[in-house]
C-alpha cells in the first residue's frame, strides 16, 4: 500500500514547477492523471530535446508515475468531460498563468459548486499585489524572492542558482499544501484553495538573508568575509560569495588539480568546537592558543586570511582526501561533486535517489528519485507517459464512458 493510495488528482500542470508537486504525489501513490492539450501537450515534452521527436528529458524527469490524457478543455466536449473529471477527483493542480482556469470557466467557486471536497492547488508567479498578473519563470522567482540579489561575489553581478528552487521549490511547498488539505479534509468534510507563489517559496528558503537584513541595521555583518576585509556595508544584504549562512564561517577551497579540474574544490566549515582539530591538521598548532585565533570571534576580522591558510593545506590534497582526513575529526566539509560524479555514484542508486528508467521511445536515462523516503510507502519510479497514452483508459475506467462515446469525443475533436 501506497501513503496516498486513492487519492486522485487531476493534474493541469505544465512547465517544471506543478509537475514536480505532481511527481511527488504520484510517488507517495496518488493516481495523476495529467490532463494535456491534444497533438500539442506540455511544452516541455518538445524542449531542449535530445533525441528527435522523441519526449525530452526535461519532459521526462518531471512526469513520472503518472497518466496521460489528451483533452480540449476549450471545446464543449472537453469542458464537460472537464466537469466530470473534477467531480470524481480529489485535488485539482495547475500553473497556468493567471486567470487562465477562469477563461476557461473553471473558476474555484464553479469548481466548488462541482465537487465541494475538492482541493484546488495553483502555483502562480506572485500572490495578490502588483505583479500579480505576470507570467513568471524560475529566474524570474530568484530575482524577486531575495535569492540573486544575495548570491555571487561582492564586486560581481546579481547571480541566479542552478537549484531550481522557484520552480522545483514552490513545487515542494504546494505537494505540503495539498496533503495538509487533505489530512483537514478527513475532519472537516471540505475541500479548501491551496496556493503558493514563486517569489514566497524563494523568500522561504531564502529566509536567512531576510535574518541578515535586520541585522545589518545593528552593525556590520561579522561573518561575511567583506567585514575582515573592511569593507563597508551599504543598506542592504550584500553578495557574500562562498561564506556560509549560518554562524559557523566556511568558504570554498582549492583542492589539488584545480588547475585542471573545475570541480576540485572542497567546502570547509571552521567549526568552532574542532577549532583545535583544524589547527592540528593544517599545521598551525599555534593558532590554538595564540591571540587573535583561539576565540571564534576574535578570528571574524580575518577569516579570508584564514581561509587562505587552510587553502594552501586542501591544495595538497585531493577533495576526497580533504574529505578523508577532516571526516574522522569532525570536521564538517563536503567536495563540490560534479554532476558527472553523482550521475555515478553507486550510493545515490543504492538509495533510489538516483535512478535508471526505461522509456519505451528513448531508452535508458537516468532521473533523480524521490527524495523523500518513507518507510511504509517506498517509491518506485515508472517512466512518464506517452501524449495521451490513457486517454481512453481514463475515460473509461474513470468516468465510465462506453467505447462508442470515447469514439464519438475523437470524432468531436475533443480528445
Ligand atoms: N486545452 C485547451 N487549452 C489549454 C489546455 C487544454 N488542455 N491546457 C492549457 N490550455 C490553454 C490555457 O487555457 C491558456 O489559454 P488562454 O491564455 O487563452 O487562457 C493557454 O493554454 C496557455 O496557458 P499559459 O498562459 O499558462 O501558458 P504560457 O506558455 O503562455 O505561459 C507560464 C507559461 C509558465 C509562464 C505560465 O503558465 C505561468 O506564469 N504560470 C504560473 C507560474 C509558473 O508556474 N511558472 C513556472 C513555470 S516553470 O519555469
Amino acid at each position: 500500500m501506497k501513503a496516498l493510495e486513492g487519492v486522485k488528482i487531476l493534474d493541469f500542470t505544465h512547465v517544471q514547477s506543478g509537475p514536480t508537486c505532481t511527481q511527488l504525489l504520484a510517488w507517495f501513490g496518488a493516481d495523476c492523471i495529467k490532463v494535456e492539450r491534444p497533438g500539442v501537450g506540455d511544452a516541455t515534452r518538445g524542449q531542449l530535446r535530445d533525441i528527435p521527436d522523441v519526449d525530452s528529458l526535461y519532459f521526462t524527469m518531471l512526469n513520472h508515475n503518472k497518466r496521460s490524457m489528451t483533452l480540449n478543455t476549450k471545446s464543449d466536449k472537453g469542458k464537460e468531460v472537464l466537469e466530470e473529471l473534477v467531480r470524481a477527483c480529489d485535488v485539482l493542480v495547475e500553473n497556468f498563468a493567471p486567470g487562465a482556469l477562469d477563461r476557461m470557466g473553471f473558476s474555484w467557486e464553479r469548481i466548488q459548486e462541482l465537487n465541494p471536497r475538492m482541493i484546488m492547488a495553483s502555483i502562480k508567479g506572485f500572490g495578490p499585489g502588483p505583479y500579480a498578473d505576470c507570467k513568471v519563470y524560475e529566474n524570474v522567482a530568484q530575482c524577486t524572492g531575495g535569492s540573486a540579489s544575495t548570491t555571487g561575489f561582492l564586486d560581481g553581478p546579481p547571480l541566479v542558482t542552478g537549484a531550481q528552487i522557484g520552480d522545483s521549490g514552490t513545487g515542494l511547498h504546494l505537494a505540503l499544501g495539498i496533503v495538509t488539505a487533505l489530512f483537514q479534509r478527513e475532519k472537516t468534510g471540505k475541500g479548501q484553495k491551496v496556493t503558493a507563489a514563486m517569489q514566497d517559496a524563494v523568500l522561504n528558503l531564502c529566509r536567512v538573508k531576510l535574518r541578515d537584513q535586520q541585522r545589518l541595521e545593528r552593525g556590520p555583518l561579522t561573518e561575511y568575509h567583506q567585514y575582515g576585509e573592511g569593507i563597508s556595508f551599504g543598506d542592504a544584504v550584500p553578495r557574500a560569495g562562498n561564506a556560509s549562512g549560518g554562524g559557523q564561517p566556511g568558504w570554498i577551497l582549492k583542492c589539488k588539480g584545480y588547475e585542471t579540474d573545475p570541480n576540485a574544490y572542497i567546502y570547509f566549515i571552521t567549526q568552532a568546537p574542532v577549532w583545535g582539530n583544524i589547527c592540528d591538521l593544517i599545521g598551525k598548532p599555534e593558532w590554538k592558543t595564540q591571540e587573535g585565533y583561539a576565540k571564534p570571534a576574535e578570528r571574524l576580522d580575518k577569516l579570508g586570511a584564514i581561509f587562505d591558510t587552510i587553502e594552501a593545506w586542501t591544495k595538497t590534497k585531493t577533495k576526497f582526501e580533504v574529505m578523508d582526513l577532516c571526516n574522522p575529526l569532525n570536521i564538517p566539509c563536503g567536495p563540490i561533486l560534479s554532476m558527472k560524479e553523482i550521475a555515478a555514484e553507486q550510493s545515490l542508486r543504492d538509495t533510489g535517489t538516483v535512478v535508471e528508467v526505461d522509456h519505451p521511445e528513448r531508452g535508458k536515462y537516468l532521473s533523480v528519485g524521490c527524495p523523500i523516503k518513507l518507510s511504509g510507502s517506498p517509491v518506485e519510479v515508472e517512466r512518464s507517459p506517452l501524449l495521451g497514452e490513457h486517454t481512453d483508459e481514463i475515460l473509461r475506467d474513470v468516468l465510465g464512458f462506453s467505447a462508442e462515446a470515447v469514439e464519438s469525443m475523437k470524432d468531436a475533436g475533443a480528445i
